[in-house]
């Protein structure tokens, strides 16, 4: 009973922000993203009743902390009656800083869990199991540009494009490498519950994804570039406007911003987005990626850059 699966983190151009329901983990709101290539979670999962306990270990050290949460995702995935697991989770990049490391690592688990445990689940079956784990982890799902849709009881995940039909490129922007201060679900129920723009948020977020999803049929850059920094800003704005207050942001954050500003007044194709970290995502067309990482690569307070493509969804692999 083992199996590995590998998945990418996923970078929401429509953001999610907020849950419908916290207990069952529905986010009140649809959303937009693309799945990464160059960066990836390996989740091997062994279920075995011989094991003396569950374990972890997270680029070979044993991580307790996270047990927890990945050991419920695998409950759902294979009962709660399930045998004793050993999860070993690799990745190659940072973790809890606002990289949706979450995304690719319950993406990952879910789909090696399932073939674990020898179910042969359906796309919204295990979106619905990895929902529940992480919000974002639906998306890491699918390869592409992925929408999320709330159904009336859960949620739902397919690809809009896939990587190679419309193949821009993404640029992180490494500002603070450590995990951040508050944690993305605690983050969102303060907003729920205290920002005075929340409602305004979720009621606006069909239009926003009307209009994204329009650009992303039409490969109109300029479109998408300007309803996903609206969008992002939207979504920082409520964060910010939250009691107590959550800025992610420093001053290198900025200073990424303002370099996006110049290279677009310079003609090039890109866009920011970031999300509940202070690292920035820059989305380019292909040709520009150069000149784009160049820029950022150069800024002060940036401590590393990372270029990546869009990619797949998923998917079991052989253990290495
Ligand atoms: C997103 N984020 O759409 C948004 C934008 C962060 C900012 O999804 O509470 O780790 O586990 O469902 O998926 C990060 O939140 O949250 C996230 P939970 P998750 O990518």
């Amino acid at each position: 009973m083992r199996a590995t699966a590998i998945a990418q983190p996923n970078i929401a151009l429509i953001k999610y922000w907020g849950k419908r329901d916290v207990a069952r983990n529905l986010p009140a709101v649809g959303s937009i993203s693309v799945t990464l290539r160059e960066l990836y979670t390996e989740m091997r999962v062994h279920l075995d009743a011989e094991l003396p306990a569950d374990s972890l270990t997270v680029n070979g050290k044993e991580n307790s902390a996270m047990l927890w949460r990945l050991g419920a995702c695998i409950d759902r995935v294979a009962g709660e009656t399930r045998p004793r697991v050993d999860i070993a989770s690799r990745t190659n990049f940072p973790i809890a800083a606002g990289l949706a490391s979450s995304a690719s690592a319950f993406a990952a688990a879910t789909v090696a869990a399932a073939a674990a445990a020898g179910r042969s689940l359906s796309l919204p079956k295990l979106a619905s199991l990895a929902g529940r784990a992480s919000g974002s982890a639906a998306r890491s799902l699918c390869g592409g540009f992925v929408e999320l849709t709330n159904t009336p009881d859960d949620v739902s995940v397919r690809t809009i494009a896939a990587a190679g039909e419309w193949p821009l490129q993404v640029i992180v922007a490494i500002t603070e490498a450590g995990p951040k201060a508050v944690g993305s679900t605690a983050a969102m129920e303060a907003s729920r519950k205290t920002s005075p723009f929340y409602s305004s948020w979720v009621e606006q977020q069909a239009h926003d994804l009307d209009i994204a999803r329009q650009a992303i049929d039409a490969r109109d850059f300029e479109q998408l570039a300007a309803i996903a920094e609206h969008n992002c800003l939207k979504m920082h704005s409520v964060m910010w406007t939250s009691r107590p207050p959550v800025v992610y942001w420093n001053s290198a954050t900025m200073r990424c911003l303002q370099a996006v500003r110049d290279l677009q007044a310079a003609g090039l194709g890109v866009f920011f987005t970031m999300d509940a970290g202070p690292q920035v995502k820059v989305v380019c067309l292909p040709e520009h990626a150069k000149a784009a990482q160049a820029s950022l690569v150069a800024i002060d307070g940036v401590t590393e850059v990372m270029v990546s493509t869009l990619g797949e969804g998923a998917r079991l692999v052989e253990p290495k």
